[in-house]
Order: structure tokens, then C-alpha cells, then sequence
């Protein structure tokens, strides 16, 4: 096949060459062509379609039980040295790597279409975009990249003769768990997904791209990939205020992204602007502060627990041209549900594995929907989409925002001293195992700024980069770290959470602009408790205070974790966070 970009034509051509496909299709992006698509996917039963009034443009699709999750046993930084891909993530020497991929993939396309996706991360054109190429033999990943991403002719035409493009292959193979890799080559834009048809693994703009490859190109280019959704927070007056905010998998980045104001917030005329719910690519502006956009197109969201109380802005957002993923079928009306959706589960109805599921079965345990079923929705259908989110200059930031799921030790928001203190607040992110999952209760799990399983290098090269960038920007935005999982003794959370986390934001925009009050402690600074605006809530100030109270025992013993986690990156541990901690252990002496 012939392309502009040489670039291109080659990755095609080898590409085709090794997985011989019986037929090859390049993605236009028309309606015509996507159409066609849904229609043979429906033909050969790879997706259903669902009931046109309720969900119109709405499919449902089925994974095989052995693939329903990002795997990051089998997901690989491959580098020339493991030196580039540092401790924490698994490594494969790349040119091994290749030679141990390509007999994976030889021929693993006979019978089959190939796709050739072009897509942008970012509004097409906009300084910050980038552009890839997916080839693929699953129309549901062609189907999904076109929510998730730009596809089609218009970023062949904005690459023009370029090379500089991440090239992506997947293959579903026999999506046989045992030969199911996932791998980046960070030095040469390139991505290898193989044996496996679940999104996180194969959608590659998203978590391979955006967050893998790309943490790696903004080291070497000045810029950041990082694990965080944007919001924009209008006030009274008018004006808005950003906010990055990172958290580990499952934590609430989506609801907090779509967050609705508590009735004494929105009856002042608070709004929330949602920009992005996963990944934020930020840049330096020319007036020295720092800008984000929203790389993706679309939300891959976890559908449990999803309904009209806890996020009626993704509810709303799944109503039309959304792809679900291992949900329930229900066929009282040939629309969807999952558990926490309502009180009123089908009674005739299919369930994730392919199984006629009813009350019985509810009964008997077992679930509609898979734990980790999603939507795949576009971003235009949010109620709550930010003017700003196809702004190709991005958004200004006012504060970074770090958070975990601390049963204890963390207060329910504190603020960082400085920009490497910041830093160091975010490379000490954490969670506690809940009783929820398997295994012991309590053991902290370190997860520096929700990076753990999406950065493409060494992790102290990456908390350098953190802190070099800090020197780059005039304009520093303040960093601050939330908790809203704090226990009492019975293990009952002492804070409402969704909504309510508005009043947090408050404090934290106030801070900016310098209008609350703040009382420093040996972590940080904590909110005057009467600065946290509890009007409508059934909470006491003392409530508040003990919400914000510092254990300094809880923390000396953090510190000693701290300590062990930070022994895994040795010599490379940037000295400015080695200082930030032992500030801390003298803090607390
Ligand atoms: C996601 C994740 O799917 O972080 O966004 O796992
Ligand atoms: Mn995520």
C-alpha cells in the first residue's frame, strides 16, 4: 500500500507482510464506512445492537472470561537497557522482544481484515496533539478507537509526509492468556499488543499511548503524560479556576471529573466543566504557566456502581453511540444493566459470560455484570463537557491534586509547601487494600501519582523530570493531596465523598488565590477547619477537625515505608526528594 508518509507505508507493508491478512481496510473516518462496520459486526454476532429508542447507536460486545482487564503481569517496557525502564516496570530487552513477538504474530491475521486506523491524541493539529497508527483485526477496537480517538483521512492529512508517529499493532490472535503481551518500545515510538481483545489492552491511544509511550517522548521533549483528569471549577463571578487531579485506578477519578455541586454551592451558581476524566498531557505555555488538554475523545468507564446518584453526568453520557463492555444484557428490553445501576435487575437477561441470568442466578451470587465491565461513551454526549475541552491550547492550571484511599493516615485534603515538596507528596501516593479484594486488609500499596502501571522509564527519572519542570514554570500551580476514604474505629467512612468533595475543591481554589487560611503541620498545611464550608451537611466542626488531624505516630511509621519503597530506586533518587523526607522524619521527631 502506498502512503505519503514513507514512514507509514513501511510500518503497513512489514506489518502485512507478517500477519498476513486476507484483506486490508483503512479507516476513512466516514459514517459510511463505520456504518458498514457495525452492521458486519452485528452480522457475525461481535456485537449486538441495542434497543434504538432507548440506546440509540448503542452496542454491546462480550470478551472472553480470560480477558477483562488491563494485565500488567504481561504488559513490558522493552528498552535496550533495563537501566531505561528502571524497577518498577517489567522489562524485556527489545530486540528479543521483537524476535519473540514477531513468531507471535506471523500469520496471525490469514482469514481476517486488517485495519488500519490513523488517529490523533488530541483535537487534530492542536501543538500538544500526537498522531498514531493502529493496525488491528477487531472492528470492536476500530469501532472503539473511533470514540476514544480522531480517526481517519483528516490526521493522514495533517501527518502529511511526516515520520513522527507512534506505530501500534494488534493482533487478537487465538487471545490465548498464556501468549498475551503487552509491550511498549518507549525509544522507538512502537507498540506490540497481542492474544488479548479487552480495551485497556488494545484500545493503544489510551494507556499504551498516551500514558507509556508518551510519559516517555514529554521526558525527552519537556512536556508530561500523567495519570490525571482535568476540571474546570466556575465560581459565582464567572470565572473558572483548572485542576489536574491524579488517583490510583478506581479511586473516582470519573466522578470527581463530573462532579455536581452540593445544593449550597450550586445555588450560589457553582459549576464544574468536566475536560477529562484519565489523562492529562500538560505543557508549558508562553506565559510561563502550565496547560492541559485531554488527549482522549471519548470515557472508558467502569459501569459498576454507576447510576443517577453517584454520577448522573456518565449515566447521561451513555445514552447514545456508546459501545458497553461485558455488562448484562437485559432482554425485557434489549438494553443494558450492571449491579448499582437500580433496584430493579431484569429478571430475563443474559450476563457477562454469555449466560441467561435472572433473580435466581442474582440470588445465587452470581454477577450481571463483570466487576470491571465498561462504557465507552463519547465525550460530546457529557452534560458537563467543558467549552475548553477541543481548546488546542489547552487549559491553565491552578492546582495538582493527589489522593488515595487512606484509611487513617492521610487528612482529608493538606497542601504542599512548595512545588518539590509537591513532588514528594505525589511520589508517596498510596493505598490501602480494603476487604473488598482478596488478600490482607490494610497494606499500603505505594503508587506514585497513579503512575505505577503507565510509566514508560525509570521512575526516578520521572521524579526528576517532575522536579525539572518545576524549575521551567514560572507560574507554579500549587499541589495538593485529598483522602476521601478516611475511617472511623468501626471502619465507617467519615466523609460523605462525590458532591460533597466540591467543598474540598473550594479550599483548594481559595488557596490559590490566596483567600483561606491554613495552619501548617509537619506534613504540610491542613485547612483552618472553619475554612471548609460545611453549610447543609450533617457535620460538625469537630467533625472536620478530626478529618484534618495528623497522626504523627501513623506517620512515623509511613515514613518507614516510605524509606523501603524509596531503597528501590538507590543512587537515582533525585536528592530533592530525599531532602523532602527527611524533612519529614525531622518534622515529626
Ligand atoms: C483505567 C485504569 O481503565 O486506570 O482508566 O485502569
Ligand atoms: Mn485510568
Amino acid at each position: 500500500m502506498q502512503f505519503l508518509s514513507k514512514g507509514v507505508e513501511k510500518f503497513v507493508n512489514d506489518s502485512i507482510e507478517l500477519c498476513q491478512p486476507d484483506k486490508v481496510m483503512l479507516i476513512d473516518g466516514s459514517e459510511e464506512q463505520l456504518n458498514a462496520l457495525r452492521a458486519e459486526a452485528v452480522a457475525t454476532g461481535e456485537m449486538i445492537k441495542l434497543n434504538e429508542e432507548l440506546l440509540p447507536g448503542c452496542y454491546l460486545h462480550r470478551t472472553k472470561p480470560n480477558d477483562v482487564a488491563r494485565v500488567e503481569g504481561r504488559t513490558f517496557i522493552c528498552t535496550e537497557k533495563q537501566e531505561t525502564a528502571g524497577p518498577t516496570n517489567n522489562w524485556m530487552q527489545k530486540d528479543e522482544a521483537y524476535k519473540m513477538l514477531r513468531d507471535i504474530y506471523r500469520g496471525a491475521m490469514k482469514g481476517r481484515t486488517m485495519y488500519i486506523i490513523p488517529y490523533s491524541m488530541g483535537a487534530v493539529g492542536s501543538p500538544f496533539s500526537k498522531i498514531g497508527i493502529e493496525l488491528t483485526d477487531s472492528i470492536y477496537v476500530v469501532l472503539n478507537m473511533n470514540i476514544m480517538t480522531r480517526v481517519g483521512q483528516k490526521v493522514l492529512d495533517q501527518l502529511g509526509s511526516s515520520d513522527d508517529f507512534v506505530r501500534g499493532l494488534h493482533a487478537k490472535a487465538d487471545v490465548d492468556a498464556e501468549k498475551r503481551y503487552i509491550c511498549q518500545f518507549p525509544e522507538d515510538n512502537t507498540i506490540m499488543s497481542v492474544n488479548s481483545a479487552y480495551g485497556g489492552n488494545v484500545l493503544l491511544g489510551k494507556k499504551c499511548f498516551a500514558l507509556r509511550i508518551a510519559s516517555y517522548q514529554g521526558w525527552h521533549e519537556g512536556w508530561m503524560a500523567e495519570h490525571m483528569l482535568i476540571l474546570g471549577l466556575e465560581k459565582p463571578n464567572g470565572e473558572t479556576k483548572y485542576i489536574a487531579a491524579a488517583f490510583p485506578s478506581a479511586c473516582g477519578k470519573t466522578n470527581l471529573a463530573m462532579l455536581i455541586p452540593p445544593e449550597e454551592f450550586a445555588k450560589r451558581g457553582y459549576k464544574i466543566h468536566t475536560v477529562g476524566d484519565d489523562i492529562a498531557w500538560i505543557r508549558i505555555g508562553k506565559d510561563g504557566r502550565m496547560y492541559a488538554i485531554n488527549p482522549e475523545n471519548g470515557f472508558f468507564g467502569v459501569a459498576p456502581g454507576t447510576n443517577v446518584k453517584s454520577n448522573p453526568n456518565a449515566l447521561a453520557s451513555t445514552r447514545k453511540n456508546t459501545i458497553f463492555t461485558n455488562v448484562c444484557h437485559n432482554l425485557e428490553n434489549n438494553t443494558v444493566w450492571w449491579e448499582g445501576l437500580d433496584k430493579n435487575p431484569p429478571k430475563k437477561a443474559i450476563d457477562w459470560q454469555g449466560n441467561p441470568w435472572g433473580p435466581e442466578e442474582q440470588a445465587a451470587g452470581i454477577k450481571g455484570a463483570h466487576p470491571n465491565s465498561r462504557f465507552t461513551a463519547p465525550t460530546i454526549n457529557c452534560p458537563c463537557l467543558s467549552d475548553e475541552f477541543e481548546n488546542p491550547q489547552g487549559v491553565p492550571l491552578d492546582a495538582i491534586v493527589f489522593g488515595g484511599r487512606r484509611a487513617k493516615t492521610a487528612p482529608l485534603v493538606y497542601e504542599a509547601r512548595d512545588w518539590n515538596h509537591g513532588v514528594f507528596v505525589g511520589s508517596i501516593m498510596a493505598s490501602e487494600t480494603t476487604a473488598a479484594a482478596s488478600g490482607a486488609v490494610g497494606v499500603v500499596r505505594r503508587d506514585p501519582m497513579a503512575m505505577l502501571p503507565f510509566c514508560g522509564y525509570h521512575m526516578a527519572d520521572y521524579f526528576a523530570h517532575w522536579i525539572e519542570m518545576g524549575k521551567k514554570v514560572k507560574h507554579q500551580p500549587k499541589i495538593f493531596n485529598v483522602n476521601w476514604f478516611r475511617t472511623d474505629e468501626e471502619g465507617h467512612f467519615l466523609w460523605p465523598g462525590f458532591g460533597d468533595n466540591m467543598r474540598v475543591l473550594d479550599w483548594i481554589i481559595r488557596r490559590t488565590e490566596g483567600t483561606a487560611k491554613a495552619v501548617e503541620t509537619p506534613i504540610g498545611y491542613v485547612p483552618d477547619p472553619a475554612d471548609i464550608n460545611i453549610n447543609g451537611l450533617d457535620m460538625t466542626e469537630a467533625d472536620i477537625a478530626n478529618l484534618l488531624s495528623v497522626d504523627k505516630e501513623l506517620w512515623r511509621q509511613d515514613a518507614e515505608g516510605i524509606e523501603e519503597f524509596y531503597k528501590k530506586f538507590g543512587d537515582k533518587l533525585p536528592k530533592e526528594l530525599r531532602h523532602e523526607l527527611d524533612v519529614l522524619e525531622n518534622n515529626l521527631r
